[in-house]
């Protein structure tokens, strides 16, 4: 048998898409900036105009999964990147929309067979998160790396034969058929 890793390497035919969730601009502006930089010393061109990147900017992290969803199948990317702020407030908002996109990002990448990175901080003050997104670290560095990680390990699953969002169709379809769905 095999052992399947991805790599930080080969990265110049990987294609990506990036849905970012403006709210919280100062925070995610930042995450953008870390997430770039990783994919470029890693050999990606994130120019906009060139052919590895796409990036994607919506209103605020509610709106990140249905772009995400469109995106990954779209079968156009290996990976698509979510980034995002949610910053808990004095009201219940933060729960409700930090709840909708980890399950929206979670259901696009299980419903496509495409990964789909969950560069979402989530933090109960403003400082905390700025924290994440350069003060101390910038996790949108972290997010670039699993991104590649994931992008390089697909290839390789694909690689095995039929495309993932193939043997994704031919799981649904034996499920269907056998009456293991609801
Ligand atoms: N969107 C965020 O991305 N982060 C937040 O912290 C946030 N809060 O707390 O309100 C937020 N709200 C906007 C939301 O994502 C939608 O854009 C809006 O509700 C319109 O659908």
């Amino acid at each position: 048998m095999a052992v399947f890793e991805g790599t930080f390497t080969q990265t110049e035919s990987l294609r990506f898409a990036i849905v970012i969730g403006r709210f919280n601009d100062m925070v995610v502006n930042k995450l953008l900036e870390g997430c770039q930089d990783c994919l470029k010393r890693h050999g990606v061109d994130i120019n906009p105009h060139g052919n590895q990147v796409d990036f994607y900017w919506v209103p605020g992290c509610f709106e990140i999964p249905v772009i995400a969803r469109q995106a990954a199948f779209s079968r156009r990317y290996d990976v698509v990147i979510c980034l995002g702020a949610v910053i808990r407030g004095q009201t219940p908002h933060f729960d409700f929309v930090a709840g909708e996109v980890s399950k929206g990002i979670a259901a696009a990448a299980f419903q496509s067979g495409v990964p789909v990175i969950f560069g979402v901080v989530t933090t109960d003050t403003m400082q905390q998160a700025l924290e994440r997104a350069g003060i101390k670290s910038n996790l949108g560095w972290n997010y670039a790396m699993s991104a590649l990680e994931m992008g390089t390990l697909m290839r390789q699953v694909n690689g095995l034969g039929g495309s993932s969002y193939d043997q994704l169709a031919a799981a649904s379809a034996v499920e269907v058929l056998s009456g293991d769905r609801a």
